[in-house]
């Protein structure tokens, strides 16, 4: 196949001092708790100029954000996996939001990045800039059932210093139901891209669908994007996006990120990959509380997930 490998923005990690990020508080930013650090280029986020041609990809953290991305660079590359080697996912989809100290921004690395760009971010609705709108952008939403997104998001914590150090499950299962915890509350981010999915120009796909039938969901992304490809190349797709595949490639697994930033001994990036995982997480009492705090939650709209 003759495509063109898309551009990327390389990231050095050389000169990261060993104690880098060392678990900063969150901050605030328009009511939503988010890592101090991005807390700081919080003005540059906003004043972020989408373009023609963006694809933005939209997730509450945890929710198969990964999986997506690397799925959407095959689609735009034919399936060819040599090409997706070209560097590492958040080289491939830079992050818009990410800023840590003496290392480019997300939007910095974004604004130098040639068209067309895939964008990945976690904000809500109502923190996108509003260029993405402007642009009338694509956007590919995946939402993924709480309980998993609360498990992953737990163990990410323990495994990635740039968070304030989770605690005991218990005490960040209360953080989670509270929305004390970076991007706030997952019923809002869940429950806000549902509501204007129609008016805009977005694809809302739920991670347990994508572990069910991965090659219709893939199918949804072609066709979202306007691309048309054999039977092969989405066998091709589905292969190279499997845990297993996705877990030993070390442009997709995060292995490329230093350990003294994500250590992977604690908890691997590509942990388990499944749907129920938090059954062997929470007690019957934790369940019972969350079951009330997702009832709560999901009392005022249509959205229904998996478990
Ligand atoms: S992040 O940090 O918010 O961008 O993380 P994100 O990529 O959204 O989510 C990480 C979880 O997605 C799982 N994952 C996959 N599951 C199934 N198949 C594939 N190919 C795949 N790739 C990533 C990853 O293992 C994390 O979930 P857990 O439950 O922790 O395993």
């Amino acid at each position: 196949m003759g495509t063109e490998p898309r551009k990327l923005c390389p990231v050095s990690w050389a000169h990261r001092p060993a104690n880098m990020m060392n678990r900063p508080p969150l901050k605030v930013v328009s009511g939503m708790p988010i890592l101090g650090p991005f807390a700081e280029n919080w003005a540059n986020v906003q004043r972020f100029q989408a373009r023609e041609g963006d694809l933005l990809i939209d997730t509450y953290p945890k929710s198969g954000t990964t999986w997506i991305s690397e799925i959407v660079d095959l689609i735009l590359h034919n399936g060819d996996n040599k090409k997706t080697q070209r560097g590492a996912i958040y080289e491939r989809v830079p992050f818009l939001e990410y800023a840590v100290p003496e290392m480019p921004t997300g939007t910095e690395s974004l604004n130098a990045m040639e068209s067309p760009r895939l964008i990945k971010s976690h904000l809500p609705v109502h923190l996108m800039p509003n260029s993405f709108w402007e642009k009338n952008c694509k956007v590919i939403y995946v939402a993924r059932n709480p309980k998993d997104v609360l498990v992953s998001y737990y163990h990410f914590h323990r495994m990635a210093i740039v968070h304030p150090d989770p605690g005991t499950f218990e005490e960040y299962l209360q953080k989670f139901i509270e929305g004390k915890i970076s991007y706030g509350s997952w019923g809002d981010h869940v429950k806000d891209w549902w509501k204007i999915r129609q008016q805009r120009n977005i694809l809302y796909l739920f991670y347990e669908d994508m572990l069910e039938d991965p090659k219709c969901e893939i199918r949804k992304v072609m066709k979202f994007l306007g691309t048309d490809l054999s039977e092969d190349v989405l066998e091709k797709i589905h292969q190279s996006t499997t845990f297993k595949a996705m877990k030993e490639n070390h442009m997709a697994n995060y292995r490329t990120i230093p350990s003294t930033v994500m250590d992977h001994t604690i908890s691997p990036f590509m942990r388990k990959g499944t749907c129920g995982d938090w059954k062997r997480h929470f007690t019957v009492a934790q369940n019972q509380l969350f079951d009330e705090y997702y009832e709560r939650e999901m009392a005022d709209t249509d959205l229904t997930f998996h478990f």
